[in-house]
């Protein structure tokens, strides 16, 4: 049985977000979106984790994580132009509090899908002015903040936040427009960037420089018709597109796309400290003639799906850890240190789950094995939540909740992923 140890220091815990687990998020675009209907069911009370954060973190400390991602609502700080809510602040300084005393590191997202609902009535992440917003809300939180916190993602998976608002219309403002999504993308990586000079220029950092990142979704992307060369085309330029562009003009303030444009956007030049890592599979594109759109589309794998996928996961998703091993490695080149802030699974049954995350964190040593600067992974979730336009029916948590009681029960799979925690150590071969 060989047994791989971890970095010392590595840090192991979950992830969270807040409109899917806080509850009432009533300022945001979520919530108007909700009320109008366009889900089929509304967040609500989500896990009243607004109200039961220490409970929920004692769970945490119970299962040996040493760290703990989460996010703060922007509508929570800012519920109206200008309107400072300061209980709000302190509510989030009291979750960092809870989380140091418990020696849980924190890991604070300041964008994870949700915009203040008083912006988006303004245009939103189409105007230009959500930039400087962004910004002085940043400000805000830092001089709250501080240097409580180390670990900063300004902006959760910018391109699935994209494809999920402005291509697919899945989410507010529901829009599905190409134009739209280069424009929001612009503003998206000038807002990082804001977001980033106004951590590391923070009267509040100066003691311990803050570490700012995104957290970057990277699927692996293969052709759906391995015969097909349009699929082979598509699949590349999607994968340029929606796994390297970003953070290319993050690193070299360049945002190139083949065929499409390239935007000089040295503001944003090295404005990545660490690279925020979400994985969950491998997605397999293919090509799709273009009437109006995008020239491609993913492989429906309820369907008709490759023969490469061997498992797939409760919600369909293909299930391939060697995969994780890959897409960590690759992202080397970057000479980042790299943080691991989601990776998880559905499925109904939690043994399942359990050999889901075993599986990607033996994926994860072997490419630390090989070089790759992993400094910590984040399971998501740490709860049950709210899975956006699917609602309460995906449970990704390692804890189960009871939405009817807010009864917390740990998942098998919780407590197999703390051993692993506390021994920052796993069996490479173990079944
Ligand atoms: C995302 C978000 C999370 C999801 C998780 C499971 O990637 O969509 O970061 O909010 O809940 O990834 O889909």
């Amino acid at each position: 049985m060989t047994e791989f140890s971890f970095p010392k220091n590595f840090l192991w815990g979950a992830a969270t977000s807040a409109h899917q687990v806080e509850g009432n998020n009533v300022h945001s675009d979520w919530w108007a979106w909700e009320q109008a209907g366009r889900v089929q069911e509304r967040s609500g009370l989500a896990c009243d984790h607004y109200r039961r954060y220490k409970e929920d973190f004692d769970l945490a400390v119970s299962l040996g994580h040493n760290a703990h991602r989460f996010s703060i609502e922007w509508a929570r700080i800012e519920p109206a132009e200008g309107a400072w809510n300061d209980e709000a602040l302190t509510h989030y300084v009291d979750v960092v509090r809870a989380l140091r005393e418990r020696h849980l590191e924190p890991i604070v997202t300041l964008h994870h899908f949700t915009t203040p609902q008083w912006l988006v009535e303004q245009g939103g992440w189409l105007n230009p002015k959500i930039v400087h917003c962004f910004a002085r809300y940043v400000e805000r939180v830092a001089a709250a903040l501080g240097d409580s916190v180390r670990y900063w993602i300004t902006i959760n998976e910018p391109l699935v936040y994209i494809r999920m608002h402005f291509i697919d219309g899945l989410g507010p403002p529901g829009l599905k427009n190409l134009k739209d999504a280069l424009q929001v993308t612009r503003h998206l990586i000038y807002a990082h960037a804001a977001g980033y000079y106004a951590l590391h220029g923070a009267p509040s950092m100066r003691h311990a420089p803050p570490r700012v990142s995104i957290a970057q979704h990277l699927p692996e992307f293969w052709p759906c018709r391995r015969w097909w060369p349009m699929d082979h085309w598509i699949t590349s330029l999607t994968d340029q597109i929606f796994n390297h562009a970003f953070v290319d003009a993050l690193r070299d303030g360049r945002w190139t796309v083949p065929g499409v444009a390239t935007w000089e956007l040295p503001e944003a030049r090295q404005t990545l400290d660490f690279l925020g890592v979400n994985f969950y599979g491998r997605q397999f594109i293919r090509w799709k003639p273009m009437p109006q759109g995008w020239p491609g589309s993913s492989c429906d794998l309820a369907h008709h799906y490759p023969r490469e996928v061997k498992e797939r996961t409760s919600l369909g998703w293909d299930v391939h850890p060697p995969s994780f091993t890959h897409a960590l490695s690759r992202w080397g080149h970057l000479g980042l240190p790299i943080l691991v802030t989601e990776n998880g699974t559905y499925m109904t049954d939690d043994a399942r789950r359990w050999s889901y995350i075993r599986r990607h964190i033996q994926a994860m040593a072997q490419a630390i094995r090989r070089g790759a600067p992993v400094i910590g992974y984040c399971c998501w979730s740490l709860l049950d939540n709210f899975e956006w336009a699917q609602g309460y029916g995906p449970r990704f948590g390692i804890v189960n909740v009871d939405y009817a009681t807010q009864r917390r029960t740990v998942r098998e799979s919780g407590h197999r992923y703390a051993d692993v925690c506390r021994r920052n150590a796993i069996e490479l071969n173990s079944a």
